[in-house]
């Protein structure tokens, strides 16, 4: 497959002005009539032709302006079509099968009902389109069919008119506003809403859907409040305004991601609809909140304004991605909505960014474009925004953003009219800050804080790594806030914003008689590691005090990080190994005595670094000694703790049931609890897990103490496991949990588990999310993913040849974790390298999987 070029971009030889789409819709096979008004685009190059992409199609009809066409043939998959004159109507006639269409890319069929996906590519899976984000045009779709099959006919925008004919009816929409292909859509089946309204700051009455199956309407509550809260908020902060009259959510079971924002008909999986405490984890709920505001946030960011190529993609993703985080900020706790931001990304873009398959916000070239929307697009290209902001400021910031949407309404942009929107809307300057869309990798800062005389001197240095095709790096600005605390109060005068922006510089504080602590990249003001030279207690100190919540999770994080790593790679002495542990108790029980916490940042602080995380820090990691001293280190604190954590159990069961922030934080603080207890003493944890699957009456309890039991070998383990799949049998999203938490757990058999999971009857590669549910958890599973013997490796890699001719989109996602092996100690290394030469040797690979394959060969 070709390499694209983001420097080859050229702009389309047409415009689209109109384009209608005329639907004869039928499970196995749908007629697709599309009438497309053309004519040339003054601002590019004049062609003779007119390429329409395809992907598959077969051609029934063409006809040019109501006749034959000049001429036309296949390229590929494309059809290009001559044309003389500047102004023509092409239409084409298309027959598709969505029952055989298992990529869920398209339209598609999800149990009884049609759908599409078109995001990135999709669209040239229905007709043949310029199928790229500049090309705008004004849809107008008619959909007919059966009538009890597809009672609900849906597309973008409002509904013009409807009729029946006999057993068959139709239904006409328009969209007034202009949209690439890729935000078409169509839904066709039998659904019921939940409906309500919102009105607008302008006072426009919208109505609200959220279309579902029957028999899971009250299940929308969350997500028909979360819709509301994203449509005020986005008001209240970026003042935009919805608009049309009217809003549409659809959830479907069978989706490769989590939810598409389709103009006027966004389209979500399942999973991030619907929700009742009885189902759904205080997670699940906070997932929903956050997607249906991203998704909603698109209208203004994506929608009105899209992207000019896919490289751009950033521009409404990054943007998009901040946008629902400072949302659900502001609707949480906004000191732990960070912190859970910070973990996603450390936890997978920052090994996608020091492994092969790193790549800037901006890429430059790609094959497979789905294989770029990944969290460096998504979660970096946020970061990147949120330091504009903190750089300029909120007000400023907010000047940039009006101005952003007022030049670009309509277009389809770049990041870099973005960039420039931002400059001049908040006068900040952004010519060097420019290097974060065009530099991959994460910067690390070396920091050192000296004392000279009356002075804190603090010295700064950045490296940027090197990454694949980018060997060189310049500085680039960072952002980091700092305080420095006065040993003796404990408190420090004001926060200061340094930005360094060279390869090494240092800034002068006045006024300390001795040496103070460093409180630094507070709130994660900057998207980089820390390297700094501080003492353990230091970071007890502030671990107790900062009053920066990131700050003083990052303490906490920080000791035990930094112990984890010296005890995994064997350079730890017997007293070192005491004075570390010492020192990780005493900060631990300033959390856990601080009555000022609340429960939810309590829970924060009392975490122990993931696994990935501490792997992460080590250059030929060995992951089964790495789960050996973190699970010994949590035996250790479970036993000194012991006290404080009962306390902390006691307190928190006696809470009753509600969403409140309080009663999350005591459901967070109990499976924490249980967590801790399984370390020490497993049979006695068995019995407490037991005890709170048993009385629980909310997912969350339930399955936290079943989380904690599948890692532990008993009778309790095999009944709760029973007792749950029995309780949820036919609800598919609990039963994904099931799957999920099995394939995830520390039990020494997961393979096993894993392995027999595949057969039950239940398992499916056909739906993505319980595809996922059994084999993503497992890669983050130590001892099942990462067997010494390869086997864990050979399992996922099995996975990825057997779905990537059902689903490659889905199948590519699970490639990279065998991407890893550069990271590992050599014979894991070897291992999951001969894995992956087996994976590109397979003789028909698709271009999504053989993308990511060859990149992490590299
Ligand atoms: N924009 C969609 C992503 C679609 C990607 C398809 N491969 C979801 C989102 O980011 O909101
Ligand atoms: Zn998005």
């Amino acid at each position: 497959p070709p390499e694209i070029r983001r420097e080859d971009y050229q702009p389309f030889p047409w415009l689209v002005p109109t384009t209608r789409l005329d639907f004869e819709l039928g499970l196995e096979k749908t007629r697709v009539t599309a009438r497309l008004e053309i004519e040339r685009n003054p601002d590019a190059d004049a062609s003779p032709t007119i390429r329409l992409n395809g992907d598959g199609l077969e051609l029934v009809s063409l006809r040019c302006d109501g006749g034959e066409c000049a001429g036309h043939m296949m390229d590929g998959d494309d059809l290009v079509v001559t044309l003389e004159g500047d102004r023509h109507t092409i239409e084409i006639v298309t027959e598709i099968d969505p029952g055989a269409n298992s990529q869920l890319m398209g339209l598609y069929a999800s149990s009884g009902m049609l759908c599409t996906q078109c995001e990135a590519e999709g669209f040239r899976r229905i007709t043949f389109f310029p199928d790229r984000p500049d090309v705008l045009s004004t849809y107008t779709v008619r959909m007919s069919g059966p009538k009890k099959d597809f009672p609900v006919l849906l597309s973008n925008g409002n509904r013009a008119d409807m009729g029946e004919d006999g057993a068959s009816h139709w239904a006409e929409w328009h969209d007034p506003w202009p949209k690439p292909s890729y935000l078409f859509a169509l839904v066709a089946g039998d659904l019921v809403a939940r409906s309500d309204s919102f009105t607008t700051m302008g006072g426009r009455k919208v109505e609200l859907n959220v279309w579902v199956r029957d028999g899971d309407l009250e299940r929308t509550e969350h997500a028909m409040e979360s819709l509301k809260r994203s449509m005020k908020w986005d008001e209240d902060t970026f003042g935009r305004e919805y608009d049309l009259d009217l809003f549409n959510i659809v959830a479907v079971s069978d989706f490769n991601m989590g939810a598409m924002e389709n103009k006027g008909l966004n389209v979500f999986n399942t999973k991030y609809v619907l929700a009742d405490p009885e189902t759904a984890t205080d997670g699940d709920y906070d997932g929903i909140e956050g997607v249906i505001g991203h998704e909603y946030f698109h209208n203004w960011s994506g929608n009105r304004i899209t992207c000019r190529d896919w490289f751009q993609l950033s521009l409404k993703e990054g943007f998009t991605v901040l946008r629902d985080q400072l949302f659900s900020q502001d609707m949480g706790s906004a000191p732990v909505k960070r912190i859970e931001g910070v973990r996603v990304l450390r936890g997978v873009q920052f090994p996608e960014d020091s492994g092969p398959l790193a790549h800037p916000i901006r890429p430059d070239s790609y094959r497979e474009i789905s294989n770029f929307y990944t969290s460096t697009v998504y979660n970096k290209g946020a970061e990147v925004i949120r330091m504009m902001k903190t750089m300029a400021g909120d007000e400023a910031f907010r000047r940039g953003t009006d101005l952003y949407f007022d030049r670009h309404d309509g277009e389809a942009a770049t990041c870099e009219d973005f960039v420039k929107a931002i400059e001049d809307g908040s006068g900040i300057d952004l010519e060097q800050f420019r290097l974060w869309y065009s530099q991959a990798g994460t910067p690390k800062v070396s920091v050192e804080l000296s004392q000279e005389g009356d002075e804190a001197v603090l010295t700064l240095s950045q490296a940027v790594p090197p990454t694949p095709g980018q060997d060189d790096k310049k500085p680039m600005p960072i952002p980091l806030r700092v305080a420095l605390f006065d040993r003796d109060s404990g408190s420090h005068s004001g926060e200061h914003l340094v930005v360094l922006d060279k390869a090494r510089d240092s800034f002068r504080f006045t006024g300390f008689a001795r040496k103070p602590v460093l409180s630094i990249n507070r709130g994660f003001s900057a998207p980089v590691t820390i390297g700094r030279d501080i003492a353990n207690d230091e970071l007890v100190f502030l671990a107790a005090k900062d009053d920066d919540p990131f700050a003083r999770y990052e303490a906490m994080q920080d000791l035990m990080v930094r112990h984890l790593v010296t005890a995994s790679k064997g350079d730890l002495s017997d007293d070192a190994r005491n004075a570390g542990q010492a020192d990780i108790v005493r900060a631990l029980r300033a959390v856990t005595d601080d009555d000022a916490l609340d429960d939810l940042m309590r829970g924060e602080l009392l975490s122990m670094p993931s696994q990935t995380y501490i792997a992460e820090q080590i250059e030929a990691a060995d992951p089964g000694r790495i789960f050996e001293e973190r699970e010994g280190l949590k035996a250790f604190l479970a036993s000194e703790l012991q006290d404080e954590l009962h306390h902390i159990y006691d307190r928190a069961e006696k809470l009753p049931y509600s969403q409140s922030a309080e009663a999350k934080g005591a459901r967070k603080l109990k499976t924490l609890v249980l967590s801790f207890a399984a370390a020490r003493d497993p049979q006695k944890a068995a019995e407490l897990a037991a005890h709170q699957y048993d009385r629980a009456d909310n997912m969350t309890d339930r399955q936290g103490a079943l989380m904690v039991l599948t890692g532990i070998d008993s009778a309790e383990r095999t009944g709760r496991l029973l007792d749950f799949y029995n309780r949820y049998q036919g609800n598919a999203l609990v039963i994904d949990k099931w799957f999920a938490l099995q394939a995830s757990s520390l039990h020494p058999k997961v393979i096993e588990h894993v392995k027999a999971l595949a057969e039950h009857p239940d398992f499916t590669l056909r739906n993505p999310n319980r595809a996922r549910s059994l084999y993503m958890p497992f890669t983050g599973a130590p001892h099942g993913f990462h067997a010494a013997n390869g086997e864990g490796y050979r399992l996922i890699a099995n996975l990825i040849l057997d779905l990537d001719p059902i689903n490659a989109q889905t199948a590519a996602r699970f490639v990279p974790a065998l991407g890893r092996w550069r990271k590992l100690e050599p014979g894991r290394a070897a291992l999951m390298r001969a894995e992956l030469e087996r994976i590109a040797a397979a003789p028909k690979l698709s271009r999504d999987s053989f993308e990511q394959v060859t990149r992490s060969l590299g």
